[in-house]
This record gives structure tokens, C-alpha cells and sequence, in this order.
């Protein structure tokens, strides 16, 4: 309470905790935030959203839904994505149970490329190790997981039944104590928690692929073993590792099959001070598209990542646990939020390069480093090669998404 006090001032918690119009000086309040309308029956936790960045949200849903109809999308049939600690359990255990669908189906993927991809939960992380070193650190980061989300949302649509829509790990409210979202219930309602404790000692991690050696610092953390609750406890993860204290010449990608438990191990020091409220409003104030990179990426990205640690902290094979989604969607949340303040001038704008930190890749060491342009094909696996611009705008083409 004192945080919602401090944050949102006593007229709008007048407004915002009670149905009754405001009293006293309170003379033109603002209507009750659009989010922060908990689903009957779980009411909000964690840290409240503060005006600021609300405004923000405020002006990209209002911008969105301005721009409606646009071609099969309307405001009847958007899809709205919501936070995973706000959506009801029916929704929550039928999204777990078609990940779990998903687990249970074959892989579409080539033997040849990934003779260790199992499953249809494979086919998305053996594309995702495939395209690592082109997708993270460069242009396309933003368009390829947009992109991304969307297929995989439409696989749990199409092949295992899923009704609703992709929702997001609201870290923010949850940056001081992550284990209170409702992401990390040892329920049935949730994706279970910590990896067992097996005292891990911070280690560098190499990156194969590049020309020049990259090296990825990885905290202790407070977990390292098998998830020992919650609907994955019988996953069996095969492709990965990739990123290890030296290149593994024998399985560099991890594409050989590697039958393990999912591991986790929360870093609470990657979100304490982090994955705040304040960092998430830096985010969508962002001026320029290369300013909202560097925020993104340096404020947001990596650490929400680290946080989960394990399977999830592995940039090449971290889409092995399946709290990814939910972690991208939040980052493809932030994105449209920015987007949505001037669509026209950031629908399609694009900063960066064509590799990670412009760093010449094994198989083109000559290559000097060059930038993503919109018109750019990405690579998303099973033969799919859209245009970069196809994954950039949330209401046309394939998209028709709201975050709420
Ligand atoms: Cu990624």
C-alpha cells in the first residue's frame, strides 16, 4: 500500500481501489487503469504500475485500437495477450497443458539438422540455436522473436487446442520477489519453480559460431538442478547446452540428442534493482529506435534471462523451458508499447546489425559487418522466410495482438 500510495498518489488509489466516483479535491479523475482491472477472482499482486509508465501503455493501447480496422484485424477479434498472474486458472492449466501437447508431438525438423530434436517444443529451439548469432545483439532481435511468439501461439492454437492468447511474465511487479508471481507456482497453475540447490559456481561461458571469441559471465545462483514442481517435471529437454566454459567440438549446437530435466536457477540479484518498474519506463521513453536497442538489451533482455538461469539463461537453447515465451512476450510488450506511442515513424523502424555485435560469423569470417534493413528475410525454420518488416508492425499481416 505504501508503494501504491507513493507511486499513483491518493486521487487515483481512491479511483483505482473502488468503484465509487471520487470525492473532495479529486475533481477530474483519471479513469481506473486499463491493467490494473484484475480477472475476477485473482486480484493484482506485486509491485503496482506507476503513472508513468501506464501513461505510456495508456497512449499505445489507445494508438492500436485507433488504427483498427486494419485488414482481417478488428477491434472485435484482436487478440489480447495479458499477464500471465492475471489470467484465470482454466486458462492457465489449458495453456500448460498444450505446451505439454506440444512436448508429446514429433519433430518437423530435418534429421540431418538436428539429429537430437525430439519434439515440436525441439523444432523451435533447434531454429532458435540455428539463427542465435544473427537474432540477438543485431537488427533483428525485435521483428525475429515477434515473429517468433506468433508461431509459436499458433502451434499451440493449431495442434494442440489452445483458446487463448500468448501471455507475458509481468517481471516489474515482481522484481523485488520473482517467486511471488503466480509464473513460478509449483501448481498445476503455473511453470513451477527453482532449479534444486546444487551450489553452482559463477563461471564464463564461450559463445561458438562467432570469429571472435565472445565471452558470457553466469552468476552462482540460487538453483542449478531439476525443477521439482509444477507441470514440467517430466520434460525431457534434448537439444543443448551450447554455451559452455570452452567450444565443444564434438556437439557444438547442441543438436546431437542430450535427454535431461529441466533446470533452473534463479538469480534474485538480475531482477532486484533490475527488472523495475523505472527500468521497464526508461524502456518505452526510449527516443530513437537505437536508443530503445541499447535499453532494451542492456536493461531488460539479458538479465530477465539470467534471472531464470539453467536451461533459460542459455541464449542459444534457453527456448528449451518454456517460460521463454512468457519472458519474450513481456520484452515484445515493451517494443509495441514504444511502437504504439507513434506508429507511423516506429512501426517499421529497425537499428542495428546483421550479426550479434557485428562480429563476423565462422562460416563468412570475411564479412564485414553491416546493417539489418527491414527488407532483410529472416529465417524461422521449417522453410518459413519471411521479410524482417512482416514481423514488425502488431495488426497486419499474420499480427492482430494487444497487451493488456
Ligand atoms: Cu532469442
Amino acid at each position: 500500500m505504501v508503494l501504491l500510495s507513493t507511486f499513483l498518489g491518493t486521487c487515483l488509489t481512491v479511483v483505482a481501489t473502488t468503484a465509487a466516483a471520487p470525492t473532495g479535491t479529486c475533481a477530474a479523475p483519471k479513469p481506473p487503469p486499463y491493467s490494473d482491472i484484475p480477472t475476477p477472482g485473482h486480484e493484482l499482486t506485486g509491485i503496482p504500475m506507476p503513472d508513468d509508465f501506464h501513461r505510456f501503455q495508456r497512449i499505445y493501447q489507445k494508438n492500436v485500437r485507433a488504427s483498427l480496422p486494419s485488414g482481417n484485424c478488428t477491434k472485435k477479434n484482436i487478440g489480447k495477450r495479458r499477464s500471465w498472474d492475471e489470467l484465470d486458472d482454466a486458462t492457465r492449466i489449458d495453456y500448460l497443458r498444450a505446451v505439454n501437447c506440444l512436448a508429446a508431438k514429433p519433430a518437423l525438423t530435418d534429421k540431418k539438422l538436428a539429429p537430437g530434436a525430439v519434439n515440436r517444443l525441439d523444432d523451435f529451439t533447434y531454429i532458435h540455436i540455428n539463427q542465435t548469432n544473427i537474432i540477438h545483439g543485431s537488427g533483428y532481435l525485435l521483428p525475429w522473436h515477434r515473429m517468433f511468439l506468433w508461431q509459436f501461439e499458433e502451434a499451440m492454437r493449431n495442434e494442440c487446442g489452445y483458446k487463448g492468447h500468448l501471455p507475458y511474465w509481468d517481471n516489474a511487479r515482481f522484481s523485488e520477489d520473482p517467486t511471488s508471481s503466480a509464473v513460478w507456482s509449483g501448481s498445476e497453475t503455473g511453470f513451477g519453480g527453482n532449479g534444486v540447490d546444487l551450489h553452482v559456481e559463477p563461471k564464463t561461458l564461450v559463445f561458438p559460431g562467432l570469429t571472435k571469441p565472445f565471452k558470457l559471465p553466469m552468476p552462482g545462483g540460487t538453483g542449478g538442478g531439476c525443477v521439482t514442481d509444477g507441470p514440467f517435471t517430466n520434460l525431457t529437454l534434448s537439444l543443448g547446452p551450447v554455451v559452455k566454459p570452452f567450444i565443444d567440438k564434438n556437439n557444438t549446437y547442441g543438436y546431437e540428442a542430450n535427454p535431461r530435466c529441466l533446470a533452473r536457477n534463479f538469480d534474485p540479484a538480475s531482477s532486484k534493482g533490475v527488472l523495475t518498474w523505472a527500468n521497464a519506463t526508461i524502456i518505452v521513453s526510449s527516443h530513437s529506435i537505437g536508443q530503445l536497442r541499447g535499453t532494451i538489451e542492456g536493461l531488460w533482455h539479458k538479465d530477465s534471462h539470467t534471472y531464470i538461469g539453467g536451461e533459460g539463461a542459455d541464449p542459444f537453447s534457453t527456448t528449451n523451458d518454456p517460460a521463454f515465451y512468457l519472458l519474450h512476450a513481456q520484452i515484445d510488450r515493451l517494443w509495441a508499447i514504444w511502437q504504439g506511442q507513434d506508429l507511423k515513424n516506429r512501426e517499421y523502424a529497425i537499428d542495428g546489425n546483421r550479426t550479434f555485435l557485428g562480429i563476423p560469423l565462422d562460416y563468412a569470417p570475411d564479412l564485414p559487418p553491416s546493417l539489418a534493413t527491414i527488407d532483410d528475410e529472416m529465417d524461422m525454420g521449417l522453410g518459413f522466410k519471411p521479410k524482417t518488416k512482416e514481423g514488425m508492425p502488431m495488426t497486419k499481416g499474420n499480427f492482430c495482438f494487444i497487451y493488456e
